[in-house]
């Protein structure tokens, strides 16, 4: 791996108000470094139609400590939001990550270690042992997360969490399999491991540290029956021929983030 620049795309729909605290922390968490295992970290910023003042605030944050550009995406959807950030990359090492900083940051130090290390992916995960993550207490949000969960893991079997917000990649390799992700909402993270898998690409999953950040865009009504629809989409889509479209509803074995020991019963 010759390019070690570093790209993070971040989907930001209305986070006027809860992005520029995440850019200032990236700001201080790179400061306090003493070595970077990247050369230069950069941020694309995915307006993604929002009505607020996101892309000014963006755009108030760019600094030559943490260049930030601007991507507008009109298409709804955080997954139409994220390949469009992924679209106009350029850099080596992409990753991609929320506007509410949930995942703490020295994930991106650990995640281009792993890659530099052999990976082609590393996918956060509050599922493992090594994580620390605060629950949430939404009752409704938590049993849907589950059964969904139980359905994901039918269609990327071995992938305990497929919604943490942080994922890492090489750079063409993110490139060339986002082109292929047709998925626009919530659930583009499960065909894009899905369509990894299809390609063995090297998957590794990295503990993080993750708190539930006030004043989430992700609403159960909404978008949950939506999350559903899209996984049978993506099922179907990148199911080997040997699976039935049915297997989807088959819950087999125990929930994996549930197991997670420092986890309340209701998670996302
Ligand atoms: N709900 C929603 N979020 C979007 C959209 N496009 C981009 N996003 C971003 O996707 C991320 C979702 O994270 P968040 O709202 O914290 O959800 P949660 O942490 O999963 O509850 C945020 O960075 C949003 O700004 C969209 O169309 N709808
Ligand atoms: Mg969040």
């Amino acid at each position: 791996m010759n390019d070690l620049r570093l790209q993070v795309v971040i989907p930001a729909r209305n986070e006027a108000a809860r992005l520029p605290r995440t850019l200032a922390a990236l700001r201080h968490h790179l400061a306090s470094m003493p070595a970077a295992p990247w050369a230069g970290l950069e941020t694309i910023v995915v307006d993604n139609g929002s009505t607020d003042r996101t892309a000014a605030v963006a755009h108030a944050a760019d600094s030559p400590d943490l260049p930030v550009t601007v991507v507008r995406c009109d298409r709804p959807g955080k997954g139409a939001a994220v390949a469009a950030g992924v679209a106009a990359s350029d850099a080596g090492l992409v990753a991609y990550m929320d506007a509410d900083g949930a995942t703490a940051f020295d994930a991106l130090e650990r995640a281009v270690n792993c890659l530099t290390g052999g990976a082609d992916v590393v996918v956060g995960s509050r599922a493992h042992p090594a994580s620390t993550t605060t629950a949430r207490h939404d009752a409704v949000r938590g049993v849907g997360a589950s059964l969904y969960r139980a359905a994901a893991r039918r269609v990327v079997p071995g992938i305990a969490d497929t919604q943490c917000g942080f994922k890492l990649m090489r750079g063409d390799l993110a490139r060339a399999v986002f082109r292929e992700v047709r998925a626009a909402g919530f659930s583009f993270d499960v065909e894009l491991l899905a369509r990894l898998q299809a390609r063995h690409a090297e998957i590794v999953e990295l503990p993080v540290t993750w708190v539930d950040v006030p004043g989430s865009t992700f609403r159960p009504a909404r978008h949950g029956a939506a999350a559903f629809t899209e996984l049978a989409g993506i099922h179907r889509r990148t199911r080997p021929e040997s699976r039935p479209l049915r297997d989807l509803f088959l819950v087999e074995g125990p929930d994996p983030l549930l197991m997670q020991q420092s986890l309340a019963p209701f998670h996302v």
